[in-house]
């Protein structure tokens, strides 16, 4: 199944919660130069900004890229606390370790000021915390080194999710418990904490026999929470095509440890989409999936995003 790991993320544990996430746009992104080949794929700048870390910008220099850029330009000052980095391309494990990865960043903001930062090599998307909160409308981001690819000398960046001061609508997950988790292929891992990531193509995909019907994912708040409604990208999120290839879920019932249980319907689409169940208080929600639409070609269940507000 296609699907983007998170190597670094031990099984079945949260990523630690951030701040609000600045919804960004392909078209905020642009880029000094962009790498074109005869291939056909797209390496632009706008896939930095695309909510997958399948799709990589490229940049298209001679030798390493040193000194070329790509920005952000989300078009309204806001006070950016820190940068997550999808370093490298992330299309395949074997291809990131083929392109080159920024090792030495330097973030431009829109008064001109800088701050450079080094970025480790690793597998793994990198919370990049500025030094203080800074006021801005954009940030460019300047390879000035690189960690070397084992095949090709371009310089890449996969994705990038901008995180700024104001608080985070998602209730921060602790911890996850599933009744089955498809097991790891060479496309990534399906555990639970790729539900929570911001990306399309990461997800929790079940492994039972049959299509998902009577299978459940647990997200613990860790304390009693106030939630009301349910965000959720249904299916697998990596493209359109593949979205129809696997089961979407059609109807689930929420239990949760506080308040009676609650079913929802869901709309068989890749698209985003958030369902008020009423106001709840509780510390768990089990999501038991009751209604599934099947795929045309793969018998599991796939969520890719799911996230519970107030
Ligand atoms: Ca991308
Ligand atoms: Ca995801």
């Amino acid at each position: 199944m296609r699907a983007i790991s998170l190597a670094a993320i031990a099984a079945l544990v949260a990523t630690p919660s951030l701040a609000g996430k600045i919804k960004l746009k392909k078209s905020m992104a642009t880029a000094k130069s962009e790498h074109i080949d005869d291939s056909g794929i797209d390496y632009s700048a706008r896939n930095i900004a695309d909510g997958k870390a399948s799709t990589v910008w490229v940049e298209g220099e001679d030798g390493s890229g040193l000194g070329s850029w790509v920005e952000i330009d989300f078009g309204e000052t806001r006070t950016v606390t820190a940068l997550k980095v999808w370093n490298g391309n992330w299309y395949t494990h074997d291809f990131w370790e083929r392109h080159n990865r920024i090792k030495d960043m330097k973030i431009e903001f829109s008064d001109g000021t800088t701050e450079t930062v080094v970025l480790q090599d690793q597998h793994a998307p990198e919370v990049v915390k500025l030094a203080k909160p800074k006021e801005t409308s954009k940030v460019r981001l300047f390879v000035k080194g690189i960690y070397r690819g084992n095949t090709f000398n371009d310089t890449c960046i996969s994705e990038v999710q901008i995180i700024d001061d104001t608080p985070d609508v998602e209730v921060p997950v602790k911890a996850y418990a599933a009744s089955s988790t498809y097991p790891a292929d060479t496309d990534g891992d399906y555990e639970p904490p790729n539900m929570s990531d911001g990306l399309g193509d990461s997800m929790w995909c079940e492994a039972s026999e049959g299509d998902g019907t009577g299978e459940w994912v647990e997200f613990d708040f860790g304390a009693r929470k106030e939630i009301s409604k349910l965000r959720l990208i249904n299916g697998n999120g990596y493209s359109f095509g593949f979205n129809m290839k696997s089961n979407l879920a059609l109807k689930a019932t929420l239990t949760f440890d506080g308040g009676s249980p609650e079913q929802v319907s869901l709309k068989p689409s890749m698209m985003s989409q958030t369902v008020d169940f009423g106001s709840k208080t509780a510390s768990k929600v089990r999501m038991t999936f009751d209604e599934v639409k099947a795929g045309k070609e793969f018998n599991d269940l796939c969520i890719s995003e799911a996230a519970f507000l107030k």
